[in-house]
């Protein structure tokens, strides 16, 4: 009946919400005043900063612009409107301490609640299938995931732990998956939660290409680094080459070497780089050098996604991919339950049709594309979510990382950033003609 599939949007949307908010307590509660308002990277805002802001994006879209309420405390919007003040200047504004921005998250929360419970979902682009609640669990997720950063970057003792991934694990037997050529479908036109810019669905025919079946290991990368791949500038573009020489990179951030052994700084715990794991923190630049060193390439976005999607039995693309279904800890490392990418070979369960592994989740994924729309793209609901980031300067990444929480991970998700940043949970696959 209507009610009852209304009731269960509500029931859905108030889990979202929920549980968004249950992790940026985690990220927050244990730190203390000193470190929530501290810049720990120019890189990023404090983490108060991302608090407040997560509760003024609720209010801005649920209470002033569906429910058409006044503004809670005009003279703090401004200061959470990411438009107007970059990263580096937001330690200097005067923003709402740790106490008063809990606070603030909270009661905007709580007016939140009692509005769904009195929203009809549907009858606007907005409400229809709660989409505007999802988005707000989206982007609370998302800051989520920028919080983990900053504590990635952060010095001095650490303050998160979780236990170490201990999934199924079954080394595939092959090293690449050739994914035939053909049409399949790229984004979509039906998941009620996407967001503007996956959509709409539409056909892509593509050559045929070979793609890895995991993630590129640490041990892989290290080959590249030994083989003296941060001193040859012909597997470099050319901004990434003087990006290396210019900051004296010479492996993925957060790596040392020490004795002939390489280290790495993790959640402030330094330990020996895992050689099944992974690569992470590496830019485009590096993924771009390593793929070329490797006599490969980086798969397109499109690529990526068909090797994702595409059931060759059915002609389908599905919304992950292991199916339609949503994620379980059995096909994918998602939603930080661990704080580290599973090593590779992990999670037969989401393996794709043709047999590709690990496309979900443990790392973002670089791919070679430039972020922009697809035909028929439309800004919804505000062109600051996508559109003014379209363009050449942006590369687009997919899959989502050990940080990325479900509600904000799917086949059709895109994810983009500047090819020089290392800081994010990056890693990436390679690919090659046929
Ligand atoms: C999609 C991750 C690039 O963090 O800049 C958060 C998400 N948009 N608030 C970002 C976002 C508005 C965005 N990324
Ligand atoms: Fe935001």
């Amino acid at each position: 009946t209507p009610t009852s599939s209304t009731e269960a949007l509500r029931e859905r949307a108030a889990a979202a919400l929920a549980a968004a908010r249950v992790r940026t307590a985690a990220l927050t509660d244990p730190v203390n005043d000193a470190d929530l308002t501290a810049q720990h990277s120019p890189l990023m805002s404090p983490l108060v900063w991302d608090l407040a802001h997560i509760g003024n994006m609720e209010e801005l879209w649920l209470l002033r612009n569906v429910a058409g309420r006044e503004s809670m405390r005009p003279e703090i919007d401004p200061l959470y409107d990411a438009f107007e003040h970059p990263r580096a200047e937001r330690p200097k504004l005067p923003l709402l301490g740790p106490a008063e921005a809990r606070t603030y998250a909270a009661e905007v929360r709580g007016r939140v609640f009692d509005l769904l419970e009195r929203t009809p979902l549907e009858g606007t682009a907005l409400l229809d299938s709660g989409y505007v609640f999802g988005m707000i669990a989206q982007h609370e997720q998302q800051h989520d995931e920028t919080m983990l950063i900053t504590h990635q970057l952060r010095r001095g003792a650490p303050v998160l732990t979780a236990p170490d991934p201990d999934p199924p694990y079954d080394p595939p037997l092959v090293a690449e998956v050739l994914v035939p050529a053909g049409p399949f479908t790229m984004g979509t036109s039906a998941e009620p939660w996407s967001l503007d810019n996956e959509r709409p669905a539409h056909v892509r025919d593509l050559a045929p290409f070979w793609i890895d079946t995991a993630p590129v290991t640490n041990a892989a990368y290290r080959a590249f680094i030994a083989d003296g791949g941060y001193r040859e500038p012909r597997w470099w573009a050319a901004e990434g080459w003087q990006q290396i020489r210019e900051h004296a990179i010479e492996a993925p951030l957060f790596w040392r070497q020490e004795a002939g052994q390489w280290l790495r700084r993790r959640f402030g715990v330094t330990e020996p780089v895992p050689d099944d794991e992974p690569v992470l923190h590496v830019s485009w630049y590096e993924a771009d050098a390593y793929a070329r060193w490797a006599g490969r390439r980086l798969p397109t976005e499109a690529e990526w996604e068909k090797a994702a999607r595409f059931d060759p039995a059915t002609g389908r693309s599905a919304r992950y991919p292991w199916g339609d279904a949503d994620p379980t800890p059995a096909h994918a490392n998602l939603g930080q339950r661990h704080l580290r990418p599973a090593r590779a070979g992990s999670y037969p369960a989401g393996a794709s049709p043709l047999g590709v592994r690990q496309l979900i989740g443990d790392v973002w994924e670089w791919t070679a594309s430039d972020f922009l729309p697809y035909p028929g793209f439309r800004a919804f609901p505000y062109r600051e979510y996508s559109e003014v980031f379209f363009g050449p300067e942006h590369k687009v990444l997919r899959g989502g990382s050990f940080a990325v929480d479900q509600v904000a991970c799917r086949g059709t998700f895109r994810n983009w950033d500047l090819p020089v940043r290392r800081q994010i949970f990056s890693g990436f696959r390679t690919a090659r003609e046929l």
